[in-house]
């Protein structure tokens, strides 16, 4: 064949494929909204969730082999501004400052080893390694409470005692950690959406768990995050212990117009970030414990749907990642008696296209806290930990976010409180990364909705 007829066949390619492009351009984000907030988990809507990763499966792979075409046409193009974000944005909203969304691309150097240890399960929404190798892990729907065993993927009968939960939509048994005494009070808490007067509310309850590891004993419903809603949606519903003893719980807006503009008020626990002691109690130092007009345990407050909580490991201070409407998930600094906006400003439109509030994104012109960073389209995230051990020594205080829809776990590389790189893991998977972890000895773990934990080792360090 003539030099001739290859160029034509290069550009015949070329114009099928920029063609193809064009033609699915447009509807990558078109089902975005199966992606969690209308996962009513019906068999339609698991259907159109498969669906929709289908779709992004596929946009992902065009992605890829765009950006090769690119690095093919035009060598000079420095590699490192290139996103690990390929998908179009879907809003017309700009960063208020560089580095908030679409940080360059970071590649992990280490080989990992990549191992289902147990499967099976339902929904693992919350994970917590009480005894070493060993991990607490709540069902979601059958509201059941699992001992999972990472060195030989024993999974226990489901604990009794646990408590009786509304697992409608996004309901059901939420997260759950132990005491940081828990050796020897055996106390263990949990965050389930509870059917009360007037509709269902995030709790948290908490109970000791028997020597023989069967039974949750006394178990107690310590805190409601008031006012109670006739809806199933955005229960938030992380918690963590800090340094103080004290818990730190994040619940969701409840998702609905108007209900969800009670993220801004001080009277409701709704869309909020919520300190409170091991019994329920506001914690004194709380920025609001002197307003008659706020509630108690109001820490922060303008949050959408707060899925994710960890403590860095250097600053100490509290992250959280905070579910998007159509685009706009928010990393957070969390600071005591900060606003962080929703629903008045977003970087996210609604799920029909419409802007929110005449689609204000800037936080700080309007009086509000910026997000660190901010995802376009979405990431879908869910739990986050960040990496606090140097087994994998590349991912020290690395942050690592479960994705639900775009099925990937985001690894998130952070300096002086700036995102300064992004990675996509375990892209191949095709899971709902759920909840993240990592071990004492510096595994990371992941479970998915598809009832599968995972353990991410570097090769050749793992612990078997
Ligand atoms: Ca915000």
């Amino acid at each position: 064949m003539g030099k001739i007829s290859w160029s034509r066949l290069t550009f015949l390619l070329m114009l099928v494929f920029v063609l193809a492009l064009a033609a699915c351009g447009d509807d990558g984000t078109s089902d975005e909204e199966n992606i969690e907030e209308a996962t009513a988990e019906s068999d339609t809507a698991t259907e159109e969730t498969e669906e929709s990763t289908e779709e992004s499966k596929e946009t992902t792979e065009e992605g890829e082999e765009s950006e090769e075409s690119t690095e093919e046409s035009d060598e000079s193009t420095d590699a490192e501004s290139e996103s690990a974000e390929t998908e179009p944005k879907v809003t017309d909203f700009e960063p208020a400052f560089e580095e908030q969304t679409r940080a360059p691309e970071v590649e992990t150097e280490a080989e990992l080893d990549v191992e289902v240890v147990a499967e099976g399960l339902g929904v693992p929404w919350g994970m917590v390694e009480f005894d070493t190798n060993r991990l607490l892990v709540t069902q979601r729907d059958s509201a059941e409470l699992l001992i999972v065993n990472l060195e030989d993927g024993s999974v226990s009968d489901p604990i009794e005692g646990t408590p009786e939960v509304n697992s409608e939509d996004q309901g059901g048994l939420l997260d759950v950690t132990v005491a940081p005494d828990f050796d020897e009070s055996r106390t263990v808490f949990m965050t389930f959406s509870q059917d009360i007067e007037g509709g269902t509310v995030t709790a948290v309850g908490k109970g000791m768990l028997s020597k023989d590891e069967t039974a949750l004993e006394d178990f107690e419903v310590i805190f409601q995050a008031t006012p109670a809603y006739e809806g199933t949606l955005h229960y938030g519903g992380r918690i963590i212990f800090d340094d103080d003893g004290n818990l730190f719980l994040t619940t969701g807006e409840r998702s609905d117009d108007p209900i969800r503009e009670r993220a801004q008020d001080l009277d409701a626990y709704l869309g909020k970030v919520i300190h409170i002691t091991p019994d329920g109690e506001p914690v004194e130092s709380n920025p609001f414990i002197e307003d008659e007009d706020a509630l108690d345990g109001i820490y922060s407050y303008g949050h959408r749907n707060i899925q994710g909580v960890d403590f860095h490991p250097e600053t100490g201070d509290l992250w959280i990642v905070e579910f998007g409407p159509q685009a706009g998930d928010e990393l957070n600094i969390i600071e005591p008696g900060n606003n962080y906006g929703w629903p008045i400003v977003s970087y996210g439109i609604e799920y029909s296209g419409e802007l929110i509030n005449d689609g204000i994104s800037e936080h700080e012109a309007q009086g509000f806290v910026e997000p660190r960073y901010y995802w376009d389209p979405t990431s879908a995230p869910s739990g986050m930990s960040f990496y606090d051990n140097d087994a994998i020594s590349e991912w020290e205080n690395n942050l690592f976010i479960g994705g639900l829809a775009p099925n990937y776990i985001v690894r998130v590389v952070i300096e002086d409180d700036t995102i300064v790189g992004e990675e996509r893991l375990l892209t191949e998977e095709g899971e709902r990364f759920r909840d993240i972890l990592v071990t004492e000895d510096g595994a990371l773990i992941a479970s998915t909705d598809g009832g599968k934990i995972y353990r991410i080792t570097e090769a050749g360090e793992g612990s078997e």
